[in-house]
């Protein structure tokens, strides 16, 4: 049986879109990123980092988000992953940069907009992440120009493993209406019905 830790409002949403995607049966084991549940001598043995999403898939343990679901796509996926070795780099290539270039500036943004205590926010880091998040944003724009999803025509991988990244910038208040072809893209990603299926 498939286990995934975490909770739905945290980056455990990456994984659970992804298992949903996948229509696979698993079991979400609730493990919550602000109550002490990712410091527990168990949970600690299962990713040392203290952190959640974890996969447990068999004698399988994975942690970080993005690799929970390149492996899941890989497994499980035959739709979602790609069918040549050039779209395996480009997801890779994706993921990595959805994680090196995009969340930082999303996080800080939402963090400073949404997630902090009022007293504690500052508009002025928020609107300078946003500042930070237009290059990324530009980058990801100009990939969708003529083609659907990043890969080509399908959904894959690549567009669950970004969009589930970007689902931050409307809470953070990031306008995307400088970049209408990932805004239509993401628009796209963000309705597909497995997502609402993982936010429980
Ligand atoms: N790069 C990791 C980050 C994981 C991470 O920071 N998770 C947060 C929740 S979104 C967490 O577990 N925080 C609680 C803690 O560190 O104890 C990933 O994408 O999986």
């Amino acid at each position: 049986v498939i286990k995934l830790y975490g909770v739905s409002s945290s980056r455990a949403l990456r994984p659970l879109w992804m298992l949903e995607e996948l229509g696979l049966e698993y079991e979400n084991v609730p493990t919550h990123f602000a109550n002490g549940d990712t410091r527990t001598p168990e949970f600690l043995k299962l990713n040392p980092n203290g952190h959640i999403p974890v996969l447990q898939d068999g004698d399988t343990v994975i942690w970080e988000s993005m690799a929970i679901n390149l492996y899941l796509a890989r497994k499980y996926g035959r739709g979602l992953w790609p069918a040549t070795v050039a779209g395996e780099g480009h997801a890779f290539q994706w993921s990595i940069w959805a994680m090196t270039e995009l969340e930082e500036p999303l996080i800080t943004a939402l963090v400073n907009r949404r997630v902090l205590p009022e007293a504690e926010r500052s508009e002025k880091r928020a609107a300078s992440a946003a500042e930070r998040a237009a290059k990324p944003l530009s980058v990801l724009d100009g990939a969708l120009e003529g083609r659907k999803h990043l890969l080509g025509d399908a959904f894959s991988v690549a567009d669950l493993n970004v969009a589930s990244v970007l689902v931050w910038a409307k809470p953070a208040g990031i306008d995307l209406a400088a970049w209408p072809r990932l805004a239509a893209w993401l628009d796209g990603c963000l309705s597909r019905p497995a997502l609402k299926k993982s936010r429980r």
